[in-house]
């Protein structure tokens, strides 16, 4: 019995043991809005991520939220890789990186990464859009991907994000906490749900007497403005020693051979890297494309 619900033909259950195909998960994200892989992250590293978001919870006293968006009862830890290097190998997971780069393309930046421990008694999180302050005529192409990753189980009754499929098409938003039909992205724990980020979605209600830990792992295009401020949050001494995908991810990177320069170097020169870029004005007109008339 699949645990999943899904409308496309690229429907993946929780009963087939499944490969990646980013191609085809990218094509079903352009046509409902989310796709569910819900065999992403082995079991080994949803517990270590739970273990890390409980000691970070205590030696931080995270408290709950304070309004119907963020929770009265679910506590969230923002700029998490200031707190734990485990949260960048979630950035950079080969099970979930590549289907988001299928979207965005592979100049995408990391746009933040925030867990969600939905307590007992929560009620549902307002349904929103992650993008819904991008004054784009809508709709649009994926400017912005949200992953969420269901670390303990997601079930209807302990709170799996409600999803409104389809949404990322529609020409007009809802008014944030607009009600409408929704369906559970129930997921097997170590399932993540990709999604469009116009895709109208939020928390669900726990009427469960457990904890729902959950994290999101968002991306932007290479040409959008990150929603944490990576750049400012993290020190350069601590992103030196991470991954250099990752430092690409956090913004130590140009789109398209020009934007995010410094001073017209690599900004990996700041994380005391070599500066040779090519840049775009190279390519457009180097010393080969030398205009004839000037000596
Ligand atoms: O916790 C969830 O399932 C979704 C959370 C979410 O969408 C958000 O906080 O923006």
């Amino acid at each position: 019995m699949s645990c999943l619900r899904k409308v496309d033909a690229v429907t993946v259950t929780a009963n087939e043991p499944s490969s990646i195909d980013p191609a085809a998960l990218a094509a079903t994200i352009e046509e409902q809005g989310y796709a569910i892989i819900p065999d992403a992250i082995d079991h080994d590293f949803c517990d270590a991520l739970i273990d890390e978001i409980k000691r970070i919870e205590h030696d931080f006293k995270i408290a709950d939220g304070v309004n119907d968006f963020e929770g009265f009862h679910t506590k969230r830890i923002f700029n998490v890789l200031t707190k734990s290097p485990l949260f960048g190998d979630a950035a950079i997971h080969p099970r979930v990186l590549p289907v988001v780069e299928a979207v965005l393309d592979t100049g995408l930046l990391l746009s933040g990464i925030t867990s969600m421990n939905i307590g007992p008694d929560e009620t549902p999180q307002l349904l929103h859009a992650d993008d819904g302050m991008i004054t784009l005529p809508r709709p649009h192409p994926a400017t912005m991907v949200t992953t969420l990753w269901a670390l303990s189980e997601f079930r209807e009754e302990n709170g799996a994000t409600r999803i409104v499929a389809g949404s990322h098409k529609w020409p007009n938003v809802l008014k944030p906490g607009q009600a409408h039909e929704s369906i559970a992205a129930e997921m097997p724990k170590g399932g993540v749900v990709v999604l469009h980020a116009s895709t109208w979605h939020g928390g669900g209600a726990n009427v469960t007497d457990q904890r729902r830990f959950g994290m999101s792992v968002q991306y932007v295009a290479g040409w959008c403005r990150q929603q944490q401020n990576l750049m400012l949050g993290l020190a350069p001494a601590l992103v030196a020693t991470f991954p250099t995908r990752l430092q690409e991810l956090i913004g130590y990177s140009m789109y398209r051979n020009v934007m995010g320069h410094v001073d017209r170097q690599h900004p990996a020169v700041l994380l005391g890297g070599q500066s040779a870029p090519e840049m775009v004005w190279d390519k457009l007109s180097g010393p080969q494309a030398a205009r004839p008339d000037r000596g």
